[in-house]
């Protein structure tokens, strides 16, 4: 008989499936009509684990209910995410995707609600995987570009750019390795560049690892391809982390690491190095401190570090730290108390400071002025673990600092060398040619302090939280102890110090008037963009303007708004209704207040920034119910554009259009559209209408920032094209008028934005423009005229503004002659602006 014991299986088989799938097919049926029907009825949770159910079951019903399945898994998630079941709607994605893994939708949806949530690294993950998927899905690249920059900062691609800094390191892992060091471990070892140097130089054993994700999955992509992948053992860890046996087998004689900062500590070297000394490294060599290198002692590149400060007067850092004007778009601002940027260095340093920030000197607007020589700060050996130690203990030590040149004191700024070893060192001072910024260390008196020729500055200089601590504590001058924070006089204690400035001195008897002497932590923290808006005396007077105008044209128009057509409460007769929806803190709410019969309505939400508006309302006649707090009234977290009370409409919507970064915020067309909708008639939208300017430039800077240049293979590695899947096509936060670059255009309109009027808007604009001189067109950088009424328009390129610019950089540079005409494609897909640009071949046809 043919194959006999086969058949009776095989029956049985078939006769389970017959059985089976009649009930089965049922239950799939049966499921899916309460899908629909549950969806029909809005029941998104029900519909979802139908869906869910179907389609495990039934995976041939995938392309039919795809559509369906994900608007029902959208629907549910926003649900559940409004009810913070945070969990629930990650799982329900996880199981979505387990459904449909290359669903690039889902992904890119996941990713967004990762993103919301904080969890950057993930989020970018799903944007890449749903870029990668569909690579022309506007959403998901949008998305993609918007993480990028958290992910891989942009310094990498400097860093990568700096041949001077890669062939010193170089050198010094070759010269370490020859002379004994056969085990390394590379700290921080971002794109793995440092780990592949000491394979390259003959080591036996390369560890290498990386705190961040991101950086970790590159840095294993690029040492597969380059040829090192069962050589270098990759961990996805903090150094701090990692112990013997477990991640390296044994101690290693050679630490290779770049985990410092502008401020040389703020990376956690300090802690890190400690930590590899008992832990991960081999003792040190004793003896004269030459090394020799070997096997069996351990050592470190760099070897040490020497930190260099510098008293500098800089209004660009003055106006991102103080408030520096009495007055603020006609509002005196003395009520307002001490307003701090969240940087500074004070003896009652809180958690929300950081004591530095970081800037460019000689990019700065402006420029600056050096006060006083460079000074020796701090030198440390990273080769010895007591001084690492003794470090962070050690004690407050005071510098003083000889003033050369008169001038106000706004900042120290810092730098240092590195010592990677005996020959080769890199310096991050601000006249090197280097990638580096320089640690900003602003003096956060609240006042002015002008410092004069033979003064002599003292600083108190102390290692905390593994931060460099530098305090401007006192000056002395012609033998007198001038204190910066308290201004009291050691020798004359009791008698404030004479302040030199004296405008100065009647302000801080002013503020002492208000605020009383005995609250010195009662202060209010702005950031440094909130800062400098305050100062921006341009942009205040604008809107004071703007505003007046609109008022008395309403006035004029319906007369006295109490006998206007409609119906009015009693109490809100006779008032107008102005709405400020800035982000962060604005006085505009005020200024509107205070043009009288206004009701004004602020969207300040943090309690210490609204007292301060209460603050300076009573100090300004402004009466309590003029002013409310329109978060304080809105139970919808996302701030929904409301009306202000039933009967009425408002007279005017401010919105804030652009982020300091100097790109369009996101979602403003849409705030425009809901706005519109809620004025009175006449009420205005300010601004009206934002014009948005550029100008083709060549700037090899930008390409430096943007991607990892040249053909060459960095060292000799090939790494550029891993991490230049980060590159992003707009950059942000840039100073225009700083930059390094050539114009080749003329500035030109881009694009208009007409907040007032929803039909005269476009997503697409083709522009021309002619070339003003030869050479390669890397970047558009671009800017906007804010204009709140026909005749009234802010710049946010002027000297006062407190935005940055951004820049599109071409993924091609582009070859022009002087002469050629350009045509521009301009693209604005949801508040984000993307250029094309080609040589005319047909200027002929030009309109
Ligand atoms: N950038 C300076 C700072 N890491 C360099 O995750 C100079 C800024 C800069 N991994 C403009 C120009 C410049 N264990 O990927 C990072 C980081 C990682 C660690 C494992 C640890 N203990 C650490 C500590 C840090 O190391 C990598 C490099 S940190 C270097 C920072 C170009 N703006």
């Amino acid at each position: 008989m043919p194959n006999t014991s086969a058949r009776p299986k095989h029956g049985r088989r078939a006769r389970r499936r017959r059985r089976v799938e009649p009930a089965r097919d049922q239950l799939v049926s049966s499921s899916l009509e309460s899908a629909q029907q549950c969806l029909l009825n809005q029941d998104y949770g029900t519909a979802f684990v139908h869906y869910l159910l179907v389609l495990n079951l039934a995976p041939v019903f995938k392309d039919f209910a795809q559509d369906s399945f994900r608007f029902t898994l959208f629907k549910w998630a926003e649900e559940l995410d409004s009810v913070g079941r945070i969990q629930e709607l990650f799982d329900c994605y996880e199981q979505a995707l387990e459904i449909f893994p290359a669903d690039e939708v889902i992904l890119n949806s996941m990713g967004e609600h990762l993103f919301r949530m904080g969890f950057r690294d993930e989020a970018a993950g799903h944007f890449h995987k749903a870029l990668k998927l569909k690579p022309d899905y506007p959403e998901a690249r949008e998305n993609f570009y918007r993480v990028a920059n958290w992910l891989v900062e942009r310094w990498h691609f400097l860093m990568l750019n700096d041949h001077g800094r890669n062939r010193k390191y170089q050198q010094a892992i070759h010269k370490a390795v020859q002379s004994g060091c056969s085990t390394v471990l590379d700290i921080g070892t971002g794109t793995g560049i440092l780990g592949m140097c000491a394979k390259k130089a003959g080591a036996a054993e390369v560890y290498a690892c990386e705190l961040s994700k991101t950086m970790y999955e590159l840095a294993c992509e690029v040492v597969a391809a380059n040829g090192m992948e069962g050589s270098i053992k990759i961990l996805h860890k903090k150094s701090l982390d990692m112990e013997v046996p477990t991640d390296l087998p044994h101690r290693v004689s050679l630490v290779v690491t770049e985990t410092v900062d502008a401020g040389l500590f703020g990376e956690g070297i300090i802690e890190s190095l400690i930590h590899a000394w008992h832990h991960l490294l081999l003792p040190p060599e004793r003896g004269d401190g030459e090394f020799r290198g070997d096997s069996t002692s351990g050592r470190v590149i760099p070897a040490g570090a020497t930190v260099f400060c510098m008293a500098v007067e800089c209004l660009e850092i003055r106006r991102h730290h103080r408030l520096c004007a009495a007055e603020v778009g006609g509002l005196p601002m003395a009520a307002a108390g001490e307003l701090r940027s969240p940087v500074s260095c004070n003896q009652e340093q809180d958690d929300s400071t950081e004591p530095y920030t970081t800037e460019r000197l000689s990019r700065l607007p402006g420029g600056y002025r050096a006060l006083t020589e460079p000074f020796t700060a701090l030198t440390i050996d990273f080769n010895n673990v007591q001084e690492l130690e003794g470090l962070s203990s050690r004690e407050v030590r005071e510098i003083r600092l000889p003033v050369n040149q008169g001038g106000e004191l706004d900042a120290l700024a810092v730098w240092f060398q590195l010592h990677l070893d005996e020959e080769n060192s890199l310096s991050t001072g601000p006249e090197e040619d280097t990638c580096w910024e320089q640690a900003i260390y602003p003096v956060h008196s609240a006042m002015s302090f002008a410092l004069k020729p033979r003064d002599e500055l003292i600083v108190d200089v102390s290692c905390r939280d593994a931060y460099l601590r530098l305090c401007c504590v006192a000056v002395l001058r012609d033998g007198h102890k001038i204190y910066l924070d308290k201004r009291v006089d050691l020798q004359n204690p009791g008698k404030p110090a004479p302040n030199p400035n004296p405008e100065v001195e009647l302000c801080s008897a002013l503020a002492c008037l208000q605020t009383g002497p005995s609250e010195p932590e009662d202060f209010c923290m702005l950031e440094c963009s909130e800062m400098a808006l305050l100062n921006n005396q341009d942009y205040h007077q604008s809107f004071r303007l703007a505003l007046t105008k609109l008022l008395s044209e309403l006035k004029f128009k319906n007369g006295n708004p109490n006998t206007g057509g409609t119906a009015v409460s009693a109490v809100d007769s006779g008032l107008r209704y102005v709405l400020d929806v800035s982000e962060g803190f604005s006085l505009l709410s005020l200024i509107a207040a205070r043009q009288g019969q206004v009701k004004a309505y602020s969207s300040v939400e943090k309690t210490k920034q609204q007292n301060v508006l209460r603050r300076l309302a009573q100090a300004n006649g402004i009466s309590e119910q003029h002013l409310e707090f329109w978060l304080n009234h809105t139970e919808d977290e996302q701030g929904v554009l409301q009306r202000p009370s039933r009967e009425k409409l408002w007279t005017a919507i401010i919105l804030d259009c652009v982020e300091t970064c100097g790109l369009i915020r996101q979602k403003l067309m849409e705030k425009a559209s809901l706005a519109r909708f809620l004025l009175e008639e006449g009420g205005r939208i300010f601004p009206g209408k934002i014009v948005v300017y550029g100008m083709l430039v060549e700037s090899d800077t930008l390409l430096l920032e943007s991607a990892v240049q040249g053909r060459e293979p960095t060292l000799g590695f090939n790494i550029a094209p891993f991490i230049n899947q980060f590159t992003v096509p707009v950059h942000v936060f840039l100073d225009f008028s700083t930059l390094e670059c050539r114009h080749l255009s003329e500035a030109l309109e881009l694009f208009v934005l007409d907040l007032m009027e929803a039909m005269a808007n476009y997503t697409e604009r083709e522009v021309k423009v002619q070339a003003i001189a030869g050479g390669r067109i890397t970047a558009i950088p671009f800017w906007y005229q804010i204009h709140l009424d026909q005749d009234v328009s802010v710049s946010t390129l002027s000297r006062t503004s407190h935005w940055k610019q951004a820049a599109v950089v071409l993924q091609q540079p582009l070859e022009v002659h002087a002469g050629d005409w350009i045509r521009l494609a301009v693209k604005l897909h949801k508040s984000t602006i993307s250029i094309a640009a080609h040589i005319d071949d047909a200027p002929a046809q030009m309109d």
